[in-house]
């Protein structure tokens, strides 16, 4: 279980004195650890995770997000988080084409054909502006994507013009009334939006053809950005002038997505960009040889990526650390991290975490969106 190689650094620091204060994680790493349970994160709710609730436009499915054991945890397809599915009404994706039109121009592409295109974009990351903590920020997931970007298809037609925005519709008409959400699916980008994210028009989620629920036969990705974005079942890119108003999906999303006010028009729109954010997704209590120890695993996304460091504190007003490993495997997915940690009292405790570099940008996590809180029965 523990390689000889970490053996013998623990022992050469163990030597060195200088990590007095480190004991315990030495004791930890040349000792014979032995896992004995995972802990329940409290004041979350009872959302189950993994099947699929409602239908239609209220139809939900939430990820298990303390199933992620690596950064190269890519979530399964079965597993993705659906935020709506699939309407009764949606056509069949046989013969599916989407239109893309400008000024003096109209043309309609066929889902086929884009599919035959795709090439492998790589694993990103996507999260529901509106995740949340009833539904342990189960509307978040990883999936390694084929596609088309979006901002290369559109200078080959020649639809990139001065002057003009791109509007991104897909179908959304249901047969039943939403109890929650305002139908109604498109978002406008500036061509430079479009080029800078890389958005690409999926058509492979981990190398099988998308399912209906998440967007078939195509549907937008727009990496780094918030979910509300990523349109499903796309039928229409449009331009439109420089000057038009928003979609109501805009309007909708506004606070979630962190506008300053839900704006009339579509250019005052900041990009919905994901800022960096992280939280625990797994508590694991461990008998080492210096007792009862506690590893918290957890995950970093959004925001610049070689800035993902993190710190974190285990009660509000305590102090923050640094945690211990963090890895990333790919640029748009999460950071994985681990750290160790030996609670002083039993009682209830809350992770919250912070950048390490203060500089940056990060309203949601600041505002303790994913702290998480939890219970100690045992030290
Ligand atoms: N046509 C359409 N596209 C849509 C939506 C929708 O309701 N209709 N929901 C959006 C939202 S809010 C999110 S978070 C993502 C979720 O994608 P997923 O269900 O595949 O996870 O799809 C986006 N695309
Ligand atoms: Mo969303």
């Amino acid at each position: 279980m523990i390689s000889r190689r970490a053996y013998i650094a623990a022992s050469v620091l163990a030597g060195s004195g200088a990590f007095a204060g480190l004991s315990a994680g030495l004791a930890r790493r040349v000792g014979h650890p032995s896992r004995l349970s995972a802990l329940e994160f409290s004041r979350e709710g009872r959302a189950p995770t993994g099947t699929m609730i409602g239908e239609e436009l209220d139809g939900r499915m939430f990820t298990d997000l303390s199933a992620i054991r690596s950064p190269a945890s890519v979530t399964p397809v079965e597993s993705f988080y659906v935020r709506t599915r699939a309407s009764r009404l949606l056509p069949r994706p046989e013969g599916w084409k989407i239109r893309f039109s400008g000024p003096g121009h109209s043309e309609d592409v066929a889902a086929e054909s884009l599919s035959r295109e795709a090439a492998s974009v790589g694993p990103c990351l996507m999260e529901c502006a509106g995740n949340t903590r009833r539904a342990h920020f189960g509307l978040m997931s990883l999936a390694d994507w084929s596609g088309v970007r979006l901002s290369v298809l559109m200078d080959n037609m020649g639809l990139n013009r001065p002057g003009f925005r791109t509007c991104v519709s897909g179908f959304d008409d249901y047969e039943n009334p939403s109890a929650t959400s305002t139908p109604g699916a498109s978002w406008i980008f500036s061509a430079e939006e479009l080029r800078a994210s890389r958005a690409f028009l999926g058509t492979k989620m981990n190398g099988k053809p998308l399912t209906a629920d998440h967007g078939a036969p195509v549907r937008l990705v727009v990496p780094g950005w918030y979910g509300c974005c990523c349109i499903k079942w796309v039928n229409r890119v449009t331009l439109v002038e420089d000057s038009c108003e928003a979609t109501s999906q805009m309007k909708e999303y506004w606070s979630r997505t962190h506008q300053s006010a839900p704006h009339a028009l579509a250019k005052d729109y900041e990009p919905a960009r994901i800022e960096l954010a992280a939280m625990p997704v797994r508590i694991e209590k461990w008998r080492t040889e210096a007792g009862i120890e506690y590893l918290v695993a957890g995950i970093a996304w959004g925001g610049p990526q070689p800035a993902r460091a993190v710190q974190i504190q285990f009660h509000p007003g305590g102090e923050y650390s640094n945690v211990e490993k963090m890895r990333q495997q790919w640029h748009s997915a999460w950071a994985y991290w681990t750290h160790w940690w030996r609670p002083r009292a039993i009682g209830e405790y809350q992770i919250r975490l912070r950048a390490r570099d203060p500089r940056l940008r990060t309203k949601r996590l600041d505002s303790n969106y994913y702290a998480r809180s939890f219970e100690i029965s045992q030290i």
